[in-house]
Formats: C-alpha cells, structure tokens, sequence
C-alpha cells in the first residue's frame, strides 16, 4: 500500500568565504596597518514544516539543493558578505534521515518548525585579527570553512484528511477521480477497487488536503462477507468521512436506505470511535434520477434514513456538485487544524508557564481558582 512516501535528496551547504591578508596602502601612509576582512558565512540549508503541503512528490524531481558560498573578504577593511540560507518547504509528519548512516535528523510534527539540515560553513578571519603589539604587520588569514554536504532521506506517511466510505458501485472512486489527482480504477462491478488510494485535492495554491478512497462494504463485512472492513483502519486518523450513496441503483430492488443503514451498522460494529466521527451524507449519481423527482427522492431518503446531519447531492460522473462539496471539506479541516493549532499552542504555554512558575505563586493560582468555584 502506498502510504508511505518517500524522496532522497541532496543538501550541499554554502561553504565560508576565505579571509584575506592585506596592507593599508595610501600615499603619504607608507606603513597602513593590516586591513584584510573577515570572509562571509555560507548559506545553510534549512527545512520548514508546511501543513498546507502533503506529498514529498517536488523532491522526487527536485533532488539537489544547493545553497551560496560566502564571499571572501577584501582589503580596506572590508568583509565579505554572508550567502542566503536556503528553506526547503516539507509537509508536517515528514521524517528526515542521513542517507549515508540512517541517523535520524529531525522530524517535523509542528506547523511552521525549522530544522538545520546543512550548515553553512564560517568564514575565515582577516588578518586585521591577528594585530598585536610585537606583530603590527601580521600575513596570516584563515581560509572559510566547508558547508556541510549530506545525502538525505525523507519519509512521510501520509495520513488522509478525509476518508470516502459506502457499498461496492457508489461512486467513491469516481469522487476522487473527479476531485483530485488520484486515478484509481473505475467499473461498473463491485470491488473494483482492492486496495486504498490516496489522493490530493488542490483547493488553491496553498490549501488542500488527502481523500482516501477504499474498498467497498456490505452488510456481514465485520463478519469476513465481501472484502471485510479491515480497510477501515485507514480511516482512523481522518478528520471527517464522506458516506456516499448511490441514489440510483441499478438494480430497482435495491433500497438505498437500506443499504445506507447497513453501512453505518457495520461502521459501529467495526469501532464506536470511527462510529462518532463527523460523517456527511454524499448523495450520489443524481444524474440518473430524473431532475423533477430529485427533490422528492432525497427528502424521502433523508426522512427514512433518519438523517439530520450534513448532506450534499453530487453526481461524480457528470461533475455537479463535486466542487461545492469539496470547498465544504476544505473549510472544515481548515476549522479543525485551527482548533488543534489553538490546543497545542495552549498546551505549550501550560507547558512553559509551569516550568517557569515559582511554587509560591502557582499556590496562588490555585487560590484563586477556588475563589472562582465558591
Ligand atoms: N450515472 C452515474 N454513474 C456513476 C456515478 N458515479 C459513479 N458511477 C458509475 O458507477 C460505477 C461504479 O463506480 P466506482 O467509482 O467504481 O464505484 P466504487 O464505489 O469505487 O466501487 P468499488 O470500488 O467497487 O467499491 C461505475 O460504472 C461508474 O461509472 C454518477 O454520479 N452517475
Ligand atoms: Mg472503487
């Protein structure tokens, strides 16, 4: 299963520019002192954590990052400029190991953290340094040192944001063949799809977010029927479940309701915690329900089904809908990282405050809590 993505890179850092020995010379001044300058640092090469990226698919094409020397420092006292650092963005959850000894170099679990992953190399001193009492005419200079070189190996698992579920033939892999860059297969029998895929749903140039489509469920899975409902774990760690739906079986007999309650009774028996998930209800294949009844199809469902939740009403094939619902998801995982970042921010200044705290005045504290509560 792709879950885990992968890259190797390589991070060569700028090295220091040399110092430099040289001689104040002007007229009517035979003897200037020494006015060599300092070299420049080099550039390092840094790492962000960005969660508004989720693949590491530009460094399977970018592979070389190569950040400035420093320049070397000059006479009249002058010193060479330092080179630029260089940031390479990575998504949260990425795990950066030396290629070449397997140690492990960082690993980005917070929005925004910046690790070092090449450092510049210093630049060399001047002579103007090496000035002294008994040596007033010093030749000696360092060169830079070398910025830091390293091969790397960057690993992600990639957790879905959002995870589709519904009977074999709802339409769950043509969704996220609609809305993202994922192109699983497609047919018109059940369990088409065998394996979880991913795929990435561009919203804007900065937001989006990981769709994961399984396979299909049926009434029984919990008890092995169809596929079974394993694949369900892939949904553990999502933020919200599309329940899709299809409102137009093929097959006259079959009852979406139904089939709709059967899903939601295998979902609870696979796990209550899955079970209270945020779920929305995805309505699908409308294009086959002819637009005068369409109203009147989705109202009887939701009555009969019981539902007073989320809904929406797409038809994956033709595209209506698709956009709305995806711009709905958006806003909600934006929602729900926001309330993390705020929960983690608080949970840091607990953290800090606590540590830094006397005891006397954390007594006060508690005093002034049961204030509060009388
Ligand atoms: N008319 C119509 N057909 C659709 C729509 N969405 C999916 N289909 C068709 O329904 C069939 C099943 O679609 P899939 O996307 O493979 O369904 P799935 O839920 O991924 O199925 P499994 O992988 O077997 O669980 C295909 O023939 C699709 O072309 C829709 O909105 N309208
Ligand atoms: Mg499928």
């Amino acid at each position: 299963m792709k879950f885990i993505d992968e890259a190797r890179i390589e991070v060569i850092a700028g090295n220091g520019g040399n110092g430099v020995a040289s001689f104040r010379r002007e007229k009517f001044m035979p003897k200037g002192g020494p006015d060599g300058g300092d070299g420049g640092r080099g550039g390092s090469v840094l790492a962000i954590a960005d969660r508004n990226i989720n693949t590491l698919v530009d460094y399977r094409f970018a592979r070389k990052h190569l950040a400035k020397n420093g320049e070397a420092g000059r006479g009249s006292d002058c010193y060479g400029a330092g080179a630029d650092d260089i940031t390479l963005r990575m998504p949260v959850g990425t795990v950066i190991y030396d290629a070449d000894t397997d140690e492990l170099i960082a690993d980005l679990t917070r929005h925004e953290q910046v690790v070092v992953l090449a450092k510049g190399g210093e630049g060399g001193l001047g002579n103007l340094h090496f000035k002294s009492s008994t040596n007033r005419a010093p030749r000696q200079c360092t060169p830079g040192t070398p910025g830091e070189r390293k091969n790397l190996r960057l690993e992600l698992k990639v957790l879905a944001d959002v995870g589709l579920l519904g009977m074999p033939n709802a339409g769950k892999s043509t969704y996220i063949a609609a809305v993202s860059n994922a192109r699983p297969k497609v047919a018109d029998y059940p369990f088409t799809t065998l394996h979880p895929n991913l795929g990435v749903v561009r919203v804007s140039p900065e937001k989006s977010f990981v769709i994961a489509d399984i396979p299909g469920l049926i009434e029984g899975a919990a008890e092995g029927a169809g596929l079974g409902h394993q694949f369900l774990r892939h949904l553990a760690r999502t933020r919200l479940l599309l329940h899709i739906v299809d409102l137009a079986p093929f097959d006259p007999q079959t009852d979406p309701v139904a089939e709709a309650q059967a899903i939601v009774g295998e979902l609870r028996k696979y796990d209550e915690d899955l079970f209270h998930k945020p779920r929305w209800l995805v309505l699908n294949k409308l294009d086959m329900v002819p637009e005068d009844e369409r109203a009147e199809r989705v109202a009887d469902f939701v009555k009969r089904f019981g539902w007073t939740g989320h809904i929406h009403q797409i038809s994956g094939l033709v595209g209506t809908g698709c956009r709305e619902l995806v711009f709905a998801i958006q806003e909600h995982i934006d929602a729900v990282r926001a309330a993390e970042d705020a929960a983690l921010e608080a949970e840091l200044a607990a953290q800090s405050a606590s540590s830094k705290t006397p005891a006397s005045s954390a007594e006060q504290h508690t005093d002034d809590d049961t204030e509060d509560l009388t």
